[in-house]
């Protein structure tokens, strides 16, 4: 060998152990119902959220973000595995392990194996998937897999909501536990463990936390940062009126009945607010633990929500609705390499459907062509990029809302709309789509909702909770059953 073909062997060398150096590690924070009241979106002027406004503060603040469904199943799939809805099949809830053989076989490619299968090490951590597809897949997925459980939570009696009979849904109040009787420190603390192992190989550490997924229940320091009152969200008290059957349906009026009835609404919310800010002090102990690594400067931050959450607001308590406070999302970007926008908010509309092919370009990975949304990567660099396609939401076959900078537009399986001007109307109280001055803007979103719509999956069905194309009557027998009982009760009815 001569010296010419040993300096081109070095400089190869060289430039491969410069490559597999650069290959960014991603730390994926997933989070399950956590809507705007964060520090960083300003929902609520109460939230505590210090860790998450750094991180938002340091990356990019995406603050118009929608889910691809607002439920935890039909969203997580849609980002795990880059589909949306009606090119999966996957509307409502599933078990993804009791889908009929070969339904899913086309989806080649979940997230967590395409950085698998590109010589990542994956690590998954309790609520990634939705909680019984934990277990789909794991082996071509994660190379090490936890789930982690609650022990036996000691409700503290004389602080919070207790409904009786006991209601595990709504239950709002601290537990005198230590925090390693909670699941999502003990998340936190396995993720952590991780971020101080010697790596040889790049990672993908996804890392899921379930509060603020009810039942509030979290460490009584964290109950304790809050005191009485508690401020309400804007709420109108006829808002529903305005708003077409299939979308009324949607409304968790039967959630919010017993709370009305208890008087119990400052008990929740701060219940929201506590187990938000619990959630944040998780998230600050895998910050901190990035940041004393030595992966802190070469591993891309990603934080979501599943989808948004409504307390009251047009008579909900829960998401499952095409409503800003169900389909809005913290979602938050932390690239080190990125020298431009960092510290930057991005207003333009994004769907987490984009999470897969931005993660994959950002890794420089080539998605599967079925995968659908785009990559992030050119709003990273400028965050005032003009984005044009609207951020569309799905729930349920034949229901759509789409979300651009200046309005909502929403069409039900019937035909039905709603059309909200968010610049004027940021809470969604005016539906101005019966007025036909406004035709020509509903006719310009048409073009973006789908033409075509794949059947719905029909096994391993789980929670189904709407009216769509496919059962477009049975919700809404259910919503005017509650209605009737919100006048029996003598509760202020949500049509009055
Ligand atoms: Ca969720
Ligand atoms: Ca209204």
């Amino acid at each position: 060998m001569n010296v010419v073909s040993i300096g081109l062997l070095v400089v190869g060398l060289l430039t491969s152990c410069s490559v597999e150096a650069e290959r960014p590690n991603v730390l994926m924070i997933c989070i399950d119902d956590m809507n705007d009241w964060c520090g960083f979106l300003g929902g609520h002027p109460q939230a505590k959220t210090p860790n998450m406004d750094r991180l938002a503060k340091k990356g990019i603040n995406f603050t118009n973000a929608h889910c691809t469904a607002p439920g935890c199943s039909p969203s997580r799939n849609a980002l795990m595995l880059g589909v949306e809805p009606h090119h999966s099949g996957l509307y409502p809830f599933y078990n993804l392990n009791h889908i009929d053989t070969g339904e899913l076989d086309r989806f080649t490619t979940p997230l967590p194996k395409l950085f698998k299968d590109k010589g990542y090490t994956t690590c998954g951590l309790t609520k990634v998937y939705h909680n019984p597809d934990r277990s789909w897949r794991t082996d071509e997925q994660w190379d090490e897999y936890k789930y982690y459980g609650n022990a036996k939570l000691h409700k503290i009696a004389e602080k919070g909501y207790h409904p009786e009979p006991y209601n595990k849904r709504i239950v709002a109040c601290p537990a005198s536990n230590p925090l390693k009787d909670f699941q999502d420190y003990l998340s936190a603390k396995h993720a952590s463990e991780f971020l101080s192992r010697d790596h040889e190989k790049p990672f993908f550490l996804a890392v899921g936390f379930i509060l603020p997924h009810t039942s509030f229940i979290m460490p009584e320091e964290n109950w304790d940062r809050f005191s009485d009152p508690i401020e309400a969200p804007p709420i109108k008290a006829d808002d529903l009126s305005d708003i077409p059957m299939p979308g009324q349906a949607n409304a968790q009026i039967y959630v919010e009945i017993p709370v009305r009835r208890d008087n119990a609404w400052e008990d929740i919310r701060r219940g929201y607010l506590a187990s938000i800010n619990f959630t944040d002090d998780n998230v600050g102990r895998v910050l901190r633990a990035l940041e004393q690594s030595s992966y802190a400067d070469n591993t891309i931050i990603i934080l979501w929500s599943d989808h948004g959450f409504h307390l009251g607001e047009k008579r909900s308590f829960s998401k499952f609705s095409l409503w800003n406070e169900a389909t809005r999302t913290p979602f938050i970007i932390y690239d080190p390499r990125n020298k431009n926008g960092n510290g930057e908010v991005c207003s333009e509309p994004v769907g987490l459907i984009h999470v897969y092919k931005t993660l994959a370009d950002l890794a420089g990975l080539e998605p599967p062509t079925y995968v659908d949304g785009q990559s992030l990567k050119p709003w990273l660099e400028n965050p005032s990029r003009p984005m044009e396609r609207p951020a569309m939401t799905t729930w349920g076959r034949g229901n759509y809302t789409l979300r651009t900078k200046k309005w909502r537009y929403t069409r039900y399986f019937d035909g039905s709309e709603e059309l909200y001007l968010q610049t004027n109307d940021p809470h969604e109280w005016t539906n101005l789509a019966e007025n036909s001055a406004y035709d020509r803007v509903k006719k310009q979103f048409s073009k973006w909702l789908p033409t075509e719509e794949a059947p719905q999956v029909a096994s391993g069905r789980e929670l189904y909770n709407v009216a769509d194309a496919d059962r477009p009557k049975k919700n809404i027998q259910s919503y005017k059953r509650y209605v009737k009982q919100y006048k029996e009760a003598g509760l202020n009815p949500p049509l009055d």
